[in-house]
């Protein structure tokens, strides 16, 4: 594996990092109070071409590689781990499996539109279907040339602003095991039928929106089938492990701003007639964070790499996203810990760093599956 950039990518992840450090940290704070991302934003974003970074160019994107692609979602992150979220979505979950296993007339249809900025989403997630997703109830029966799709999603990323849903439904209800009943469609938001639920008021990762969303009744062409039937839970799991490699991306980048603000902290504040940064105690915590940070990177750019080999990488993504997760809410936790009181206040960034680290253990898979892909990966 290569570590480090060329001068092409370093040019584009710098070109990034200016963006996300001058229009976007500025206005996380108010992101996270008002939980949303201000058009101005998306339009950046728009400009500098990131809705269609991982896009080929002959679909009108970037086409570029994955370990660039999780530099990329790190430096949005340090700003805005909410604005990360939702390009690693549109990015890793909706574009990517359209990219791998759309028809060449969906690729055509659909990406050249993902990647001058229309967001896609992806829905999975039931109620009564977390963690145990071949369980999901939504339906989709056949009519003719159409499917008519009934459920309810939850948890969906980007909800509000989705132009394209990637939706999992069931249309083999006998199927057995029943993951192999389940097939993958392609929703356009303003389909009849498709309607939003609530907004979900979270602790943290604000700015990103997390819907509910219904299908009553709602017909889809067999043409947005993607696949075969029966094939949408592997196309989903797919998915997931090319979303965990963005997830522990985004992870990082939280992680790393906790660390920048920490070391500036303990920098300026004077204790026992010093700045923090001059007490043992206080460079071993800061040591500590840097060094898992720097192997959750590796482990991160690893998985992507092997992706980009076309090599198997499941379980490195998993092991990418478990490490980087976790790492991430300790180095939150530390940051805290060194600004002390202040560290609990409005007052200081620190704060949202810890509560939006804390998602990252959870979605795209929870650190117990994670586990349980790792597990049997070891077990062959
Ligand atoms: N990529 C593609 N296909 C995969 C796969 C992967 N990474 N992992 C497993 N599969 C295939 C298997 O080959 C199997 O297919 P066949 O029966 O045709 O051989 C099928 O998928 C089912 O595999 P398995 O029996 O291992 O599935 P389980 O129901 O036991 O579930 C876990 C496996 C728990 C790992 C899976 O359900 C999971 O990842 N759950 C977490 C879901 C999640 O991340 N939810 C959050 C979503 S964010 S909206």
């Amino acid at each position: 594996m290569r570590i480090g950039f060329d001068e092409e990518q370093r040019l584009m992840i710098q070109a990034v990092r200016e963006f996300a450090q001058g229009e976007i940290a500025p206005r996380a704070q108010e992101m996270d109070t008002h939980a949303m991302i201000p058009p101005e934003i998306l339009d950046g974003m728009q400009q500098l071409g990131l809705f269609g970074v991982q896009i080929a160019p002959e679909y009108d994107g970037l086409g570029i590689d994955t370990p660039t692609y999780t530099a990329i979602i790190e430096e949005l992150s340090r700003a805005c781990a909410g604005v990360a979220i939702l390009l690693s979505v549109h990015c890793s979950v909706a574009a990517y499996p359209l990219q791998t296993y759309g028809s060449e007339a969906q690729r055509r249809r659909f990406l050249p539109r993902l990647a001058a900025g229309a967001i896609g989403a992806f829905s999975l997630s039931e109620p009564n279907a977390g963690s145990d997703a071949a369980s999901l109830k939504t339906s989709a029966r056949r009519e003719g040339d159409t499917y008519l799709l009934n459920g309810t999603k939850v948890f969906v990323t980007n909800g509000s602003l989705a132009d394209l849903f990637l939706v999992m439904a069931r249309t083999d209800p006998e199927a057995q095991p029943a993951h192999r009943g389940i097939s993958a469609f392609l929703v356009e938001r303003g389909t009849p039928g498709l309607e939003m639920g609530r907004q979900e008021e979270k602790m943290g990762l604000r700015a990103s929106d997390t819907m509910e969303v219904f299908f009553s009744d709602c017909r889809v062409p067999a043409a947005n089938r993607l696949g075969e039937e029966g094939q949408g839970f592997k196309i989903a799991l797919r998915s997931l492990d090319n979303g965990r490699i963005g997830v522990g991306a985004q992870a990082i980048g939280i992680a790393q701003a906790a660390l920048d603000e920490a070391l500036r902290y303990a920098r300026e504040r004077q204790q026992f007639g010093r700045p923090l940064v001059h007490f043992q105690a206080i460079q071993w915590k800061l040591a500590e964070m840097a060094t898992q940070i720097e192997a959750a990177r590796l482990l991160v750019r690893h998985a992507a790499w092997l992706k980009d080999q076309q090599r198997p990488f499941t379980g490195q993504a998993a092991m990418a996203k478990l490490f980087a997760s976790e790492m991430s809410t300790r180095v939150a936790h530390q940051a805290l810990q060194i600004h002390g009181g202040y560290g609990y206040m409005k007052e200081y960034p620190v704060e949202r760093y810890y509560r939006d680290a804390r998602v990252t253990e959870i979605y795209e898979g929870t650190s117990e599956m994670q586990r349980l892909v790792i597990g049997r990966g070891l077990l062959g």
